[in-house]
């Protein structure tokens, strides 16, 4: 009797919609989700992976304030560059959604109506920050201030990001607004909240109980610590003209919050994806039988953990997840990623420098997952395992396969003779490695699998190695078939067992293999079963290399792309004077700016900071004293052509009489320079106006 398969919802948190995606979305969150998702499709299972942007939000209207268009603009524009960066990775969705569609308007306020209608909301009329020059109360990231917690002055209204302290905005010290900068007041308004509290003692039984053994230690923790710190009731809805209406009498001007509505959203991908392909969705969220799984990033963790578990709860409809496994971040070049700051490998410029290399990516992400601590991620380390492992260890093993087996047997799987004692340990052994894979993806441990799957392309190497077919050829031919039989079944075992991993790989693999040439087509668990994947007589063709080299200069252009950014950061964070008050063009008119050379300069005696030179201005030379002997050493700035203020009224330094003043302005680095006339060429004298 067949057994129904077992289904899997499997989602990926919902990227917010204000930037595109970058390596540590992919490595946090969408490879590890897409591995498992392929690989649970490849046991014939029952999957739905579902996705979406998040499109409301303080951040999004943020984002759409800074560039002067609408949130709406800001989300269309990213969901599009999102959705095809996902694509591109082959992250393979069943359906990547939006929060804007109708379809999640309606799920988000169904929801929200049935709770409120059964009683499960609080209602009440709180003191909440409020911006009086923006006139729109603050929540969530429209607050900057002090943790209460960990005391970290930037951290955002509903959350730290220093200790992942989820809270309140009014729990902020020192509160300012995001928008105007200003110091908010307190402004009474309604709202609703899900008494957490109330769930107290369910969450405990339920996670603290029931998923101390499988559940990652990072998530357990976390949520641990705050359910130990003991919950409260959490506004779900906000003044805010951006987001979901809250569908009932009395709250004209307001939305659900944002993390109300997101995790909504994984249920609303889903019903979108049942109505396309004719299925009913219910079963995805309400069958018992059901694995529901969230991949997400441990800043996630109290909301997917404790929050949308308590909603689902108070619905009572639902199943509850079975897992969730977070990860921790990934750090780029030793600092952690930025938006702001631009400290990032985007995926669509990635695609641009290293294009059709997506799995090289997926391969080094993974293999760097930061799945039990924070990882960092290095172009050179990038380069060396591709390099190192994808090129010379399963690109070349397959190589030597497809190039041996032409030159031999015109690219025919030969008939093999009897197998020696190596033989049948390698074919043994072969059959190992779907189940060990298997079990560490089921762990959630993905590296663990991927190195495990490198080993196959390891055992085809040295078997290779050892039985040297390209000897054998002139002296044992009956030997060399038997092994390019085997090394054959190897390679086919790497196309099927690649696939969660390296999708593209596992294509052009299954292409080069010709797997649609077979009659039963392998599959994972064939593997284990029966050795022979590909039998006498079948043709292999002659495909193109599976990867290839990174040079240093590709690298090197990234790290000066890096560079170029951290440059830029540190030219921004010196603050901008404020512009003086405004003068008249007669004003101006009276200073006497002329070019001029230095022509001798010493130090000022007893003066730390002076020096005192003589300069030519084109109509004498004459002393100036300038305070900038901490910065050049006289003999640097001789002849240096400088910007001179000659009509300055002459002063006495330390007992030397000053004529003038050289402009002066600072670098990125806060140096002091020179305003510097020597690029154009002028003669001394000449007036600058
Ligand atoms: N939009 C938060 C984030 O990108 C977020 C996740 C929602 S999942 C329901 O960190
Ligand atoms: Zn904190």
């Amino acid at each position: 009797m067949n057994q129904a398969p077992k289904r899997y919802t499997i989602t990926a948190a919902l990227p917010y919609t204000n930037g595109p995606v970058h390596i540590g979305h992919l490595a946090g969150v969408y490879v590890p989700a897409d591995i498992y998702a392929r690989y649970q499709r490849l046991q014939n299972r029952d999957v739905a992976f579902v996705c979406g942007s998040d499109e409301h939000g303080v951040p999004i209207t943020l984002k759409a304030k800074k560039e002067g268009i609408t949130p709406q603009e800001v989300v269309d524009k990213y969901h599009a560059i999102i959705k095809k960066s996902f694509e591109d990775f082959g992250i393979s969705f069943d359906n990547y959604s939006r929060t804007s569609a109708k379809i999640h308007h309606e799920t988000a306020s169904d929801f929200f109506k049935k709770l409120y209608d059964e009683g499960k909301f609080i209602e009440e009329v709180t003191q909440q920050l409020y911006d009086e020059e923006a006139h729109q109360f603050l929540a969530d990231r429209f607050v900057i201030g002090t943790c209460p917690k960990c005391g970290n002055e930037e951290s955002y209204g509903d959350q730290c990001e220093r200790c992942g302290t989820s809270h309140n905005a009014t729990d902020l010290i020192n509160p300012k607004s995001a928008i105007t900068g200003s110091k908010p007041i307190l402004k009474e308004t309604k709202h609703w909240f899900l008494p957490l509290d109330q769930y107290e003692s369910w969450l405990k039984s339920w996670i603290l109980d029931g998923h101390k053994d499988d559940w990652k230690s990072n998530v357990y923790g976390q949520c641990k610590s705050w359910i130990d710190d003991g919950l409260r009731p959490r506004a779900v809805t906000r003044d805010l003209d951006w987001g979901i209406p809250v569908p009932v009498k009395g709250a004209e001007g307001k939305v659900l919050y944002v993390w109300f509505d997101a995790p909504i959203g994984y249920i609303s991908a889903t019903k979108e994806w049942a109505q396309r392909v004719g299925k009913d969705w219910e079963p995805y969220w309400k069958d018992k039988n059901t694995k529901l799984l969230h991949f997400i990033g441990k800043d996630n963790i109290v909301f997917h953990c404790i929050i949308f578990p308590s909603m689902l709860k108070a619905e009572g409809s639902y199943i509850l997840p079975d897992n969730v496994p977070a990860n921790e971040f990934l750090n780029l070049e030793g600092n952690k990623i930025s938006t702001s700051k631009n400290w990032a490998v985007w995926l669509h410029e990635y695609l641009e420098e290293f294009p059709k290399q997506q799995d090289v990516l997926r391969y080094v992400l993974t293999a760097n997952a930061p799945e039990t601590k924070d990882n960092d991620f290095t172009w050179s380390d990038f380069q060396a395992r591709n390099n190192n492992e994808l090129v010379a260890i399963f690109g070349n093993f397959i190589n030597r396969v497809a190039v041996l087996s032409q030159k031999y047997y015109d690219g025919q799987v030969p008939q093999p003779g009897p197998f020696s004692e190596i033989d049948l340990k390698i074919l043994e052994e072969l059959k190992t490695f779907p189940n060990n894979i298997a079990h560490s993806i089921e762990k959630y441990r993905f590296r663990e699998a991927q190195a495990e799957l490198m080993n196959v392309a390891r055992l085809g190497n040295k078997y290779l190695a050892d039985e040297e077919p390209w000897k054998t050829i002139k002296t044992d031919t009956e030997r060399t078939q038997t092994v390019m039989y085997i090394a054959a079944q190897i390679a086919a075992a790497l196309a099927i067992l690649s696939e969660p991993f390296l999708p593209h790989t596992s294509k052009k693999l299954k292409e080069l293999l010709q797997f649609d040439m077979l009659k039963t087509v392998p599959s994972w668990n064939s593997i284990q079963k029966n050795f022979e994947l590909l039998p006498p007589q079948h043709h292999i063709g002659q495909g193109e290399l599976l990867f290839g080299k990174i040079e240093d200069a590709q690298i090197q252009q990234q790290l000066d792309k890096l560079e170029a950014s951290k440059k830029q950061n540190e030219a921004m964070n010196t603050p901008i004077a404020h512009q003086k008050e405004t003068i008249t063009y007669e004003d101006f008119s009276k200073l006497d700016l002329r070019v001029g050379t230095i022509v001798a300069a010493e130090k000022m005696p007893k003066a730390n900071k002076l020096l005192v030179l003589k300069v030519d201005t084109g109509l004498d030379v004459r002393t100036i004293v300038s305070g900038i002997a901490e910065s050049f050493s006289p003999e640097d700035i001789i002849g240096k052509k400088v910007t001179v203020l000659i009509n300055l009224a002459p002063r006495a330094l330390r007992g030397v009489e000053s004529e003038g003043m050289i402009l002066m302005t600072e670098n990125a680095e806060g140096k002091l320079v020179f305003v510097n006339p020597d690029a154009s060429g002028a003669e001394n004298g000449a007036v600058i106006s």
